[in-house]
């Protein structure tokens, strides 16, 4: 029986720029978590660690993220534990790459770096096991991160690591290092450890193809950070066990303002179910009373402390209400009228502002302060 972790993505010195001033604190987050990744695979007693991509955000780094990985690694070769890397998309093998700037497998016995140009092999005997990968050369490309792989040793399991996309009809853009189903079908490995896809996704079970995603949360992942616990049985059997261990949680929120009555129950609604820890995308949408106003910045600033980063993003519509035609005597259903004629007949941009401009007239016409 072999036991691996398996993680991707970690992305080590992200900016995290679209988090304001809490971007700082979630890049020291992803130190953190790198660290609990380790803590991780030396309390499962693991056989190996798997890092398939993107340990770093890009290939300049400050010295502390290549010493914070000197000094983990190291804890893992205490314990006897090697460590297989693969150069990403963001950290790829080009001409500038952070593998090529520092000599990491020197400083680091149990490393091992994927950094010849083919797909190229490591056997441990003591392991049985032979691990197979093939790096990134460049952020984007046409060539399989599975190309060339084939089991030639005499090892009883074989693992390949690839960071790349899974080929989906119509989905897959082709120079994203795109892979196959049928590569991965023929691939005479016993398990695939994925890398790119920022989710813990199963793409095949036989073999047994997995993307762990990345172990703490970073901008376009919907769950929960995680790594992956593989048990590769004599009998040839796979189990896969996602363990979640990022700190922040992140969710996505619909808001159909046709339900939301005033401010407090827009409020309320925005608040359910809040945390420190949460990073909450808002989207209002549908038709709102054209009495409430949303001024997006001002809710963020207003309620974005429940949260560790709250966004919100307005799609809904103000509601213009029945106006008959005797009314027309009075100048706010005139006003109405006009305005939504004008909105009816303008798109994009400048329904946008019609649609403002009439929340604001309403407003000025009802003696409401907007300013
Ligand atoms: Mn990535």
């Amino acid at each position: 029986m072999l036991k691996i972790l398996h993680t991707a993505d970690i992305h080590l010195g992200a900016r995290f720029s679209g988090l304001g001033d809490r971007g700082a604190v979630q890049r020291e987050q992803l130190r953190a978590t790198f660290k609990k990744v380790i803590a991780t695979a030396l309390e499962e007693r693991v056989g190996i660690v798997l890092i398939v991509g993107d340990l770093f955000d890009s290939n300049q780094q400050p010295q502390r993220n290549i010493d914070l990985v000197v000094e983990q690694f190291g804890l893992l070769n205490d314990n006897c534990i090697p460590v297989c890397v693969v150069p990403g998309t963001h950290d790829s093998l080009d001409s500038s790459s952070i593998y090529r700037k520092f000599d990491l497998e020197e400083r680091c016995p149990n490393l091992t770096v994927f950094a010849g140009e083919e797909m190229s092999f490591v056997e441990y005997p003591e392991l049985d096991l032979t691990v197979c990968g093939r790096p990134n050369l460049s952020n984007r490309s046409y060539s399989s991160p599975l190309k060339g792989l084939k089991s030639t040793t005499s090892s009883r399991f074989h693992v390949a690591m690839a960071h790349g996309s899974f080929y989906i009809p119509e989905k897959t853009a082709d120079d994203d290092h795109v892979f196959t189903i049928e590569e991965v079908r023929d691939s005479g490995m016993d398990y695939l450890a994925l890398g790119h896809w920022h989710r813990a996704y199963c793409c095949s079970e036989k073999p047994m193809a997995w993307y762990s995603g990345p172990p703490e949360w970073i901008p376009d992942q919907r769950d929960r950070g995680a790594v992956l616990l593989v048990t590769l049985m004599d009998t040839g059997e796979v189990t896969v066990e996602p363990r979640e261990i990022g700190v922040r949680g992140c969710d996505e929120v619909e808001i159909d303002m046709s339900q939301a009555q005033d401010r407090a129950a827009l409020e309320a609604r925005i608040c359910a179910g809040a945390s420190g820890d949460l990073v909450r995308k808002v989207t209002l949408k549908g038709l709102r009373d054209a009495e409430l106003m949303v001024d997006t910045e001002e809710l963020e600033a207003e309620l974005g402390q429940e949260f560790f980063h709250l966004s919100v993003v307005d799609r809904s519509h103000p509601k213009a209400g029945q106006v008959l035609e005797d009314a027309e005597r009075l100048i706010r259903n005139r006003f109405i009228r006009l305005m939504n004629e004008r909105i009816e007949s303008a798109e994009g941009e400048e329904r946008d502002i019609a649609e403002n401009a009439f929340q604001y007239g309403i407003a000025l016409l009802d003696g409401r302060e907007v300013l």
